[in-house]
């Protein structure tokens, strides 16, 4: 099992001989390397000047050296967490770097990201990630995002053998190659999935043999070897800023540390690890320009030490920074200035249209399109069929195909470009055609883009739309029937939004286009072919504001999306029995409009029934139940019952559906036993 030995095969060292360059990147390695070793050294003392991991890239430097060199200056970097010698090549300091190592004050990222997320998409380092495969479907949106802006940028992403196997790898080579990016995909085949062998869990004898089945160029080269990486990567860019698509290059090359800080590598033979060793690019280069007669030993051996002088200063510098400024440490999660709801809406000025809740999507997302230039609206059968629902038809023929667009089958993908169109300023607009569908991708929601402005302290943004819609119709079978809204009301950094109204969808699209921040909306696909009225020239109001569909002072129902029309009926029946019930549609969950809440509950004198059609168990009402508690409890008596479907598995047959579903004649029941109780 002599992985690092297989890894030298098909390998071959450039024929050219630059040795001014290589003289070049020997000193970059070994600056490289030095950060390293200094990081080593941090944590292992006793107790550790940082705590956690740090995942290096010893043996592994020559490809970030060698790739930049052979890239443009504004050419950007999506790394993974053993990205530190990509932050480094790609122009961070070595303060920023190692102070973020250490999670300290004067770091990239202050100390938020750490070794493994450091950041600085404002720049050409786009950043780490700490999620297997992660980078590339990002990558391939901040390609989309170049070459729509026309900047001739290329992006190159760095994934690790083991990430080949990885979902997220695949779908964005589906993508990219789909989209013809201009993106170079770059695998560093060090031989090791962590603490196995990638030979045990990769049938093919080079990864780059896998590019063919995306259709896209696949070369194997030599990694340890800085004029190899160098002149591939040149061509491969110029090949890419010429419209000629992604290409996937494996680079050969050795792990020689272990997997991260504290692997001991108990699992590795010393055959390999010596193999390994022999592998080593500083020994390699060295000895080809000793060989050349272009250095001595003693020239090394200064290389060393002007590096190690610089990193004590740096160390020093990092040790000494000031302490972390701890009040930021709920700040930054979204943008600040959408905290405050907003309390009124302005007068719309013109008629308004009759329109079905689908056709006001439309409408909406045209309006968009036509006011801005930097928005993107794509996703599967999004762009000429014009979506299976019909959100963006037409859409395509009036914005044209740059703008409006299909993609792969592949949700991670379609967030994972999302979240990096978002980073280079695009206003991306995705559909994911059934919030079931989202549960394969909420990789690219949960730890991607709800994370980026709080690592970053509030410096890039990703102000993305995913529009979705969720619930159960007829016949739609446990896999397109679930209300997913709790799961992702749960992450801060997402906002979520379900529309009840044709005149709530238009608004609330256009105010999610607006928003900085990542937010979700929820459509309910069993209204979208309810009609109403529609008025089309409003101010476009922050996110956030609930509505009182109807005031009532004897109770108050609580509820959102579909069953805004379900609570309504009830409160209709209630009425003619003689009791006042409000019903207020909260319209977004994420900001919640805590003050609409505590009035529409005071003026119900505490008497609440929470309505949705979500699951019970975990659903957003027992979050509204604990926050009328919180808000509540101490002034008031409070009398909070959940009317929800029961935690089942959605049966396809409506015969069995309708005996679970909320529906009126339950809410009324609810509400009468609450009364009836007080
Ligand atoms: C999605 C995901 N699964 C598992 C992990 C845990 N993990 C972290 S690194 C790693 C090994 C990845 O190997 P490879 O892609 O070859 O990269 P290398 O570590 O060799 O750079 C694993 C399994 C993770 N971070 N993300």
């Amino acid at each position: 099992m002599s992985t690092a030995k297989d890894a030298v095969r098909e390998v071959k060292t450039s024929p050219d001989f630059d040795s001014t360059y290589l003289v070049d990147a020997l000193k970059k390695i070994i600056e490289i390397r030095t950060v390293e070793q200094y990081a080593q050294d941090f944590s292992q003392t006793t107790p550790p000047k940082y705590p956690g991991s740090a995942h290096f890239c010893a043996g592994q430097e020559a490809v970030p050296v060698g790739t930049v060199a052979g890239l443009r200056d504004d050419d950007q970097i999506v790394a993974t967490y053993r990205g530190h010698g990509w932050a480094i090549a790609s122009g961070l300091s070595l303060l920023e770097v190692f102070g973020e190592i250490c999670q300290r004050s004067v770091g990239v990222n202050g100390g938020r990201g750490g070794s493994a997320y450091m950041m600085a998409p404002w720049g050409r380092f786009i950043g780490e990630n700490s999620i297997v495969g992660a980078g590339l479907p990002i990558a391939c949106g901040v390609a989309q995002a170049n070459r729509l802006q026309g900047t001739g940028r290329v992006v190159v992403v760095s994934l690790g053998c083991g990430a080949f196997n990885q979902g997220a790898t695949h779908e964005g080579m589906a993508f990219a190659a789909a989209r013809s990016l201009p993106l170079l995909i770059l695998c560093e085949n060090n031989g090791w999935s962590e603490m196995t062998p990638t030979a045990e869990t990769i049938k093919v004898a080079r990864i780059a043999q896998r590019a063919s089945g995306y259709g896209m160029p696949g070369i194997t080269i030599d990694g340890t070897d800085p004029i190899a990486i160098r002149e591939t990567v040149r061509k491969a860019a110029e090949r890419a800023r010429d419209n000629g698509g992604p290409i996937l290059i494996e680079c050969r090359l050795p792990r020689l540390w272990g997997h991260y800080n504290r692997d001991i590598e108990h699992y590795r033979s010393k055959d390999d690890r010596q193999t390994a060793r022999s592998m080593d690019p500083i020994l390699i280069i060295s000895e080809r320009l000793f060989q050349a007669g272009v250095l001595k030993r003693e020239d090394v051996d200064q290389m060393f030490a002007a590096a190690k002088e610089k990193m004590e200063s740096i160390a020093t510098a990092v040790l000494n920074s000031p302490p972390i400024d701890i009040t930021t440490a709920r700040r930054y999660v979204w943008d600040e200035r959408s905290e405050k709801v907003p309390a009124t809406i302005e007068p719309p000025q013109i008629a308004a249209k009759t329109l079905s809740y689908i056709q006001a999507v439309n409408e909406a997302l045209s309006k968009e399109l036509e006011t801005r230039p930097e928005m993107i609206l794509y996703g599967e059968d999004v762009g000429q069929a014009g979506g299976i629902f019909g959100a963006s038809r037409n859409l395509q023929k009036t914005y044209g195909e740059k703008r409006v667009f299909d993609t792969p089958i592949s949700e991670s993908a379609i967030l994972g470009s999302a979240v990096g169109s978002a980073l280079m300023g695009m206003k991306p607009v995705v559909e994911i055609m059934w919030a079931d569908f989202m549960l394969v991708a909420l990789d690219q929601l949960i730890n991607q883009a709800a994370n980026i402005r709080y690592i970053t302290s509030g410096k890039s943004n990703v102000s993305m739309v995913v529009r979705t819609q969720q619930g159960s119709t007829p016949g739609s079978c446990a896999q397109h029937s679930q209300c997913l809204e709790a799961l992702l009301a749960h992450i801060p950094g997402l906002r979520i939004g379900l529309p009840a109204t044709p005149q709530d969808v238009y608004d609330m699209l256009r105010s999610a286009i607006a928003d900085p921040d990542p937010c979700i909306l929820f459509e309910s696909r069993s209204l979208y072919q309810t009609t109403g009225p529609v008025f089309t020239d409003g101010a476009v109001e922050p996110i956030g504001r609930a509505d009182l569909k109807r005031a009532g002072k004897d109770a108050a129902i609580v509820t959102w999306g579909t069953m805004v029309r379900v609570a309504l009926e009830a409160a209709e029946q209630l009425q003619n029995a003689g009791t006042d019930v409000a019903v207020l549609d909260l319209r977004w969950l994420s900001p919640l409009d805590e003050n609409m809440l505590r009035k529409t509950v005071t003026d119900a004198h505490g008497k609440v029934i929470i309505l949705h059609e979500a699951n019970r168990t975990g659903g957003f009402g027992a979050e509204i139940t604990a926050r009328l508690y919180e808000m509540l409890g101490g002034e008031m008596k409070l009398t909070v019952k959940r009317v929800a479907t029961p935690d089942v598995r959605m049966p396809a047959s409506p015969v069995l559906a309708e005996q679970l579903l909320p529906n009126a004649s339950r809410v009324v029941e609810t509400l009468r036993e609450m009364m009836s109780e007080n």
